[in-house]
């Protein structure tokens, strides 16, 4: 039950999203419905070739068309030192290239005209002499004796190894296994996948040349932090930070895709300050598609150890990861494979160890997230396709195993064997809300009935644990900047209110679901609170919005910050109401004087006050802030099961029901809430089924378009059943946890569970996603289905 009116929309209301009205008439404002007073627009050159030598870069035929102004080449950036750029994981990253190209797709140079079109000619116009170097495309092929090595600019790189990195304790986990009744082990492959928000990365730069400042509207959802990133990179041409203004404006889906600074971004910059006016530059859907951040591309090897009664004893990984050219993966700098760590899962597992090998190959830069914190969905995928493994190899069934081994509702607070202390969860509840919805027991009986007929039915379950809402200042940091988030709530005169905080939604509802968080707090109807986000001049400082931190940490911010203000309203409601602070009771939206209901001052009374008649000794004004440090991440969890029925004929995988049980704890809007989840599974469906980028053995990327690399539609995605159970964060000032990307990290596996629970009995044992009918042909084949 809210606490709150309707009319106020506190949490717990599924209020309307105030974004909305804009966003359905078209009148949202995004990096390209900007249009600048003599802008000129940019388009880019890309390489054909995944690797090879630049010889020749010839501008003059692009230079005779009129309307071209300019062809930048990295040469040009060499200059200024503008050519390289770090990463967010302390690589280097080209800007463009002087010397040779690294992936297909790849940046080369920059045409810059009067017009979107006339640049768009100029790059077909630029003429480039390319010789073709060898190319590595396999991670595994990469880190073999002999493979070209690939970052011949980095002194004392002598191999395509980036690092090594692995966590927990190797010989307990060994001792597990060597003491082991039963044990399966399985090599899992996440192919690369790509987000494919339905707005691509752009930006504006406008530099002033009479101020010396640069304004930058940006597709991004981290502006502060790439504001710092700016001004460390881009000081010594004098472009200082408080001279950096990054706006990012509403933004199309970020889905982790908008977090790294793209080459584009740079170069807008760069033509912007060399000539003063307005620079536009936006990506098309093929160049988002082929040379942004990419997600996944890891080659896990797991081992899971456990007795012959289902205890599950021991989790072993190796994993390969590859990261393209560079690492520019947009993990906590501690971790870098991001939280890979939490493979444990929602287990009670007493060792575990996993290693992790970061490779080099001819690539755009990998290593993102895709809906993911940090890697989260990999972990996951390995857990939950690994502990089904071992119940069937042990003719158990998959959910009775995993309701042995979960971790159990008064272990809480919990340790896991890898290091995490997991807030609070009930899993088994779950589970159990999961299996009665969806009828559980009926279904199996149906299976054994269908097999008997020949016909193949599977039923698939995945018991996710999410982590999420980097994080703790302690472990959690990007290139030093600590990842806490804040809010600055300014109560004005009339008791409306002006919200700033340091996230940035890209389609999350955040300028709801905060008003939401401080009409909890201060019983100010939603419909009076204004929120903000995404001007680093306005909004104060945060890392920004991924890893569904924002709830987690921002919002957390908020509601501290409310409540300091409702501290300081208390002081004044008492001058007001000539009582003792003590004597003041509050409910949402007033004080009133204990036993005296009729004696109150509401909050709005209390804002006028504040600048009209404020007490002796008390500053004037209402407002606060809050940068707020989490104690520790929230661990969101959920139970899905997946029912499909697979066509013996063709291969095609139908899903025919989706159950999904989350649990984020306290719930701000229930609407919002299921709209993430129903957008998260749909896009757990899409690896799970359709999405895959490969390359050919010349580095040519296969589904670089919208006809090879396959989105689901209404029409793929099957009606989600969702539901819920609450276990509060004990931590979170409001018992949240974060939900964004919950479904989209569970819901893979227990697809890619339940094709296999149809195959098994055939001698099927695993699947790597996408799982296409092609691929289920071929195994049906193999095992002798001629159907
Ligand atoms: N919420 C809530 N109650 C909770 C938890 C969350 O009401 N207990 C609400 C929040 O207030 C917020 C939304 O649900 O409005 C998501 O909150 P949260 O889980 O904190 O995640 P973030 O706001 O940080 O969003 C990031 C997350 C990520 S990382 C990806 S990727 C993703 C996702 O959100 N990208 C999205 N969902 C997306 N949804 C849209 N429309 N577009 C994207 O790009
Ligand atoms: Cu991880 S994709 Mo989201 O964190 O922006």
């Amino acid at each position: 039950m809210p606490r709150t009116s309707p009319e106020v929309g506190g949490m717990g209301h599924s209020v309307k999203r105030k974004e909305d009205p804009r966003f359905i008439r078209g009148k949202g404002t995004y990096v390209d419905d900007l249009h600048l007073p003599g802008m000129l627009y940019l388009d880019i050159v890309r390489s054909p070739f995944a690797h090879a030598k630049i010889k020749k870069i010839e501008v003059s035929k692009a230079l005779a068309i009129p309307g071209v102004l300019a062809v930048i080449t990295g040469q040009d950036l060499a200059r200024y030192n503008l050519h390289w750029m770090p990463t967010l994981m302390s690589d280097t990253q080209m800007v463009l290239p002087v010397e040779k190209v690294m992936y297909q797709a790849q940046e080369v140079a920059a045409v810059l005209a009067t017009d979107r079109y006339i640049a768009a000619d100029g790059a077909e116009a630029v003429e480039v002499d390319y010789e073709p170097l060898p190319v590595v495309v396999d991670a595994k092929k990469a880190l073999e004796p002999g493979a070209p090595v690939l970052r011949t600019d980095k002194p004392g790189q002598t191999d395509n190894h980036i690092w090594h990195w692995q966590w927990g304790d190797r010989t307990a986990t060994d001792r597990a296994f060597q003491e082991a009744e039963v044990t399966v082990q399985q090599e899992i492959y996440l192919p690369r996948i790509h987000v494919s928000s339905i707005e691509t990365c752009g930006c504006v730069a406008d530099f002033d040349k009479v101020e010396g400042k640069l304004t930058l509207w940006m597709t991004t959802q981290a502006p502060h932090a790439v504001r710092t990133v700016f001004a460390l990179v881009a000081g010594h041409v004098g472009l200082a930070e408080h001279k950096i203004r990054i706006i990012s404006p509403d933004i199309g889906g970020g889905f982790g895709g908008k977090v790294p600074v793209y080459p584009g971004y740079v170069i807008a910059v760069a033509a912007s300050v060399l000539t003063g006016k307005p620079v536009k530059w936006i990506e098309d859907r093929m160049e988002n598609l082929q040379a942004d951040s990419f997600a996944r591309d890891y080659h896990i090897a797991a081992e899971l150890a456990a007795k012959k009664d289902g205890t599950l004893t021991a989790l072993r990984i190796k994993t390969i990861a590859d990261h393209g050219y560079t690492d520019a993966a947009a993990n906590p700098s501690k971790f870098p494979a991001g939280l890979f760590h939490i493979c444990t899962g929602s287990y009670d597992f007493k060792a575990a160890h996993v290693e992790v090998d970061g490779v080099y190959t001819n690539k755009p830069p990998g290593g993102i997230a895709y809906r993911c914190s940090f890697r989260v969905t990999e972990a996951v995928h390995t857990v939950e396709r690994m502990v089904d493994l071992m119940a069937h190899q042990l003719g158990m069934d998959p959910a009775e195993l995993r309701l042995k081994n979960f971790i159990k509702p008064e272990q809480f607070p919990y340790r896991s064997a890898l290091g995490w202390e997991y807030d609070s969860g009930n899993y088994a509840a779950a589970l159990h809300k999961a299996m009665e919805k969806i009828g559980y027991a009926e279904l199996r009986q149906e299976q054994i009935e269908k097999r008997r007929r020949g016909e193949l039915m599977g039923i698939g379950i995945s018991s996710f644990t999410e982590i999420v809402g980097a994080g703790p200042s302690k472990h959690f940091d990007i290139l030093g900047l600590k990842m806490f988030d804040s809010s600055e709530i300014r109560i004005h005169p009339t008791g409306k209110v002006t919200a700033r905080f340091g996230t940035k939604s890209q389609g999350q509802g955040h300028e709801t679901t905060y008003a939401q968080i401080i009409a909890e707090e201060l019983g100010i109807p939603v419909a009076d609170i204004q929120v903000e986000e995404g001007d680093t001049d306005t909004a104060p400082y945060g890392l920004g919005t991924y890893a569904s931190r924002s709830t987690p940490t921002a919002g957390a911010a908020g509601a501290v910050a409310a409540r300091k203000i409702r501290e300081k309203a208390k002081k004044i409601a008492a001058y007001l109401l000539e009582a003792n602070e003590e004597d003041l009771e509050w409910e949402p939206g007033k004080f009133f004087v204990r036993g005296t209901p009729a004696k109150a001052k509401t909050i709005q009374e209390i804002a006028f006050a504040a600048y009209t008649n404020h007490p002796p000794g008390i500053e004037a004004g209402l407002e606060a802030v809050s940068y707020y440090d989490p104690p520790n991440l929230t661990y969101p969890f959920g139970s899905y099961i997946c029912v499909v029925d697979i066509d013996k004929g063709t291969g095609e995988v139908k899903i025919r029901r989706f159950v999904a049980v989350d649990d984020c704890g306290n719930i701000i809007n229930p609407m919002i809430v299921e709209g993430q989840i129903h957008g998260g599974l749909t896009m757990g469906l899409a690896p799970a089924l359709y999405e895959e980028i490969s390359y050919d053995e010349y580095g040519n990327i296969l589904g670089g378009s919208f006809i090879d690399y396959l989105l689901p539609t209404a029409v793929e995605t099957p009606k989600w059943e969702t539901d819920k159970t609450c276990t509060p964060s004990p931590h979170h000032p409001l018992g949240a946890k974060g939900v964004g990307e919950s479904a989209t990290v569970g819901a893979p596996a227990a697809i890619a569970n339940a094709v296999v629970d149809a195959l098994w009995h055939l001698g099927v044992r695993h699947v790597d996603i996408p799982i296409t009918p092609a691929k289920v042909w071929k195994l049906l084949r193999e095992s002798g289905v001629t159907d």
